[in-house]
């Protein structure tokens, strides 16, 4: 199931955001172009009252003239036909971090430990991916348990990132903000 193809990327069947929802540590990522979050990533989604997915998610950056700094981000979530595929729109709580608008596709999780996320910021006139960021998730943040690393990689391949991921280091630098 790897001919790249972004339309023919398989996602989490039958997804479950009541599941999903709660604190999820970065443990690996794969950088799209440009200016993303470096390191000390989490996120916590949540589910409101109307039963709409949202998220806040932190991490490292260094911004503008080689200012480090936690940013500290929000998102709301569209849905899609698929409920394993949103539209996420996402900006800083401060204005000078980044704002969008991507695609964010649960691609396999078992909810209680692991999730693979990913998201095309620009299909090619192949159908293949030309800028793609993806992030691999852990409820702990020591890592994902041995139980999970087959799983994981089976995914990254199938995505055809296999290799382009580099672990997310976690060193409280974003914990007292
Ligand atoms: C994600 C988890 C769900 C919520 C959000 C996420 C993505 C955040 C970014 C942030 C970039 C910030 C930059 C600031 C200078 C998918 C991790 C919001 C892409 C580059």
């Amino acid at each position: 199931a790897q001919d790249c193809q972004v339309a023919n990327i398989q996602v989490m069947q039958n997804f479950d955001k009541t599941r999903y929802a709660g604190v999820w540590y970065a443990v690996a990522k794969k950088d799209p172009e440009g200016l993303f979050l470096l390191d000390n990533i989490m996120a916590q989604y949540t589910i409101t009252e109307d039963g709409k997915m949202t998220a806040s998610a932190k991490g490292r950056v260094i911004i503008l003239n080689n200012w480090e700094m936690c940013a500290d981000m929000l998102a709301t979530f569209e849905e899609t036909p698929d409920p394993a595929k949103f539209r996420m729109k996402y900006w800083g709580a401060a204005a000078y971090l980044q704002t969008g608008n991507d695609d964010h596709w649960v691609i396999d999780t078992d909810y209680d430990n692991y999730a693979v996320h990913y998201s095309c910021r620009l299909v090619d006139s192949d159908g293949t991916c030309l800028d793609s960021y993806s992030m691999i998730f852990s409820r702990h943040p020591t890592g994902l348990r041995t139980e999970d690393q087959r799983n994981v990689h089976q995914k990254k391949m199938d995505l055809c990132l296999l290799g382009k991921y580099r672990r997310v280091a976690h060193t409280g630098f974003c914990d007292s903000s």
